[in-house]
This record gives C-alpha cells, structure tokens and sequence, in this order.
C-alpha cells in the first residue's frame, strides 16, 4: 500500500482484485466483493465448459458482423467488437454453467435480495474484441438506472467469463479497484485502472457501481473472447429484453429457476421462501383463465 492509500483508504489499490477459487466460502466471497467492488473467481466453469459456451455460440459470432451504429454505438460498444445477445436460447452451456451457477447464485442471494424479493438477468451477451479495438470508456452499470444508483445499495452484479483469450494485450477488462466506495459525481481518472487478466473458466465477477471498461486490444491477430451475464434488482427493467429472446415452448424446456432469472414470472415482492417454487410457474399473478395462452406449456 503506498502513501496515499494509507492516509485514504478510499483511494484505489494499486494491487489489483482478490483471485478466490470457485469452492471459497460464499459469505467471504460476498465479503471481498462488498469491500473491493469486484474479484476474480478462478475456475468459475471448467475450461471444457468455456469451450463449449464458445463453440455453442461460435456460428452465430461468425454470422454476426463486428461493430454498431458507427455515429454512435461504436464508440461505446466497439467498432471491432462482437456481441451476440439471448444467450439463453443458444447455449445450453450458458445456461447451466454460468446463468445458473451455484457460486454466483449464492453471490446474488448475499448481494441483491436484501433490497428485493428477488434478482433476474439483465443481460448476457458476448463481448469478443477484435484486433486494434479502441479502450472502452470507463464507466459504471449503475448509471443505466440513475436514480437507483443514487440510493446507495446495490443494483446489480456482473460477470464476465473467459472462454478464450483474456490478457491485457488482447484487451482484458480495465477495472478502478474500490471505486464503488466513491461518489457517483468523482472524476475517473483512467490511470487508476488495472487490467484482469483470466484463464479460460475463470471469471471477473463486480457491482454495477465498479468503474471498469473493456481494454485496448493491441494485438494484429487475436480476439479477446468474455461472455458477459448480470444479475438485477427484481424491480428494475433488465437492460435486454430477456424473456422475448424465447419462445414458450423453449421456456417451458429450462430448469424453472433459469425460467424466472429470464423473465417468465410475474414480480416477486417478497423473499422467494415466503412465495415458494410454484410462483414461478405463474406468469400472470392473478387472472387464471388467461394461461390458455399458453397452451397448457405452463401449469399453476
Ligand atoms: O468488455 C469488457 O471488458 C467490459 C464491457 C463493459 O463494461 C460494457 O460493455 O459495458
């Protein structure tokens, strides 16, 4: 710790995040996440995993071209970047190994609940940068829900996973250690950020108030290969419009607690053990007659 962290302890660490195994104490992992803003969980999925979510995703990454709206999108989301979204409706992987993972499920629990009866998934996309793209600007989630943000608890927690190559010449996230301690109006001075490098499985696991960017890839020939999914405050509109990117039928063939991270129940207002496993099946809370809707793929 050099001098001025010792007279601030607000100031940002010059050491990067924690790195805990996948097998750590929830309630340490919790611990470390609420005191530094984020950490590195190593062996989050194991790497044959990683290379099934990027092989289960790979031929709609190949269909999809680099880049957005070059006036706009660009500058933010990456001109030579590619994000495909409704990862839940093209990698079973996903689903199970990463949406549904009992470590990042506990993580949540400690996190989110005690300011909603409960979380789902805000968005979860590929974030795959390609040679020469741009540092992204460093910014904090929180800020898509601004007065939210204000209040001073915890909206949301992101995770990114590595399924490929993810060091900092091929563009690794940039995080400000601590910064979630700061206040939303301080400057960000892109100096204090540090590169997370990870092997494949491994994740970067940080609250929506963490000051962070995707990196600078430097290389002329390697893509930086992170498969983003967030975790969100029931009564907050997700950033994707997850429950659309599946169909009934494919709704009605995922694991019911996958089903109700991706939308398809109505808002829980209390704690999900005073409401119970058959909440999740209820898709509109009150009127019965109109599950004929659904053709009998969902029952009360
Ligand atoms: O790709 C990364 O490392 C971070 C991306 C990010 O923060 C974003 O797109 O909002």
């Amino acid at each position: 710790m050099n001098d001025s962290q010792r007279s601030d302890p607000l100031a940002p660490l010059d050491v990067g995040l924690e790195r805990l195994p996948a097998d750590t104490d929830p309630d340490k992992v919790a611990d470390v996440l609420r005191r530094d803003g984020g950490l590195i969980i190593e062996g989050l999925v194991t790497p044959t995993a990683a290379r099934a979510i990027d092989a289960e995703l790979a031929p709609h990454v190949e269909g999809r071209h680099a880049g957005f709206n070059p006036e706009f999108d660009d500058v933010f989301y990456g001109s030579n970047t590619k994000r495909i979204q409704g990862l839940a409706a093209k990698s079973r992987t996903f689903v199970h190994e990463i949406l549904l993972n009992r470590v990042l499920l506990d993580l949540a629990d400690r996190i989110l609940l005690p300011s909603c009866g409960d979380y789902w998934m805000s968005q979860a996309e590929t974030i795959f940068i390609g040679p020469g793209n741009a540092a992204q600007e460093l910014h904090r989630d929180d800020l898509n829900w601004a007065d939210a943000a204000r209040l001073g608890i915890d909206l949301q927690i992101s995770v990114l996973t590595a399924v490929g190559d993810y060091d900092a010449e091929v563009g690794s996230t940039m995080v400000i250690p601590r910064s979630h301690q700061w206040s939303l109006d301080d400057p960000i001075d892109a100096a204090d950020a540090r590169p997370v490098e990870l092997d494949p499985g491994d994740a970067l696991v940080y609250l929506g108030s963490l000051v962070h960017g995707g990196g600078h890839n430097r290389t002329a020939d390697r893509w930086r290969k992170g498969v983003y999914c967030s975790y969100l405050l029931g009564w907050l509109t997700p950033e994707e419009a997850t429950a659309r990117s599946l169909t009934p039928e494919l709704a009605a063939s995922l694991p019911e607690r996958a089903r109700r991270l991706l939308g398809w129940s109505s808002l829980r207002g209390t704690p999900l053990d005073a409401d119970g496993a058959a909440s999740a099946l209820r898709l509109w809370q009150l009127d019965e007659a109109d599950h004929a809707r659904h053709e009998g793929l969902f029952v009360q």
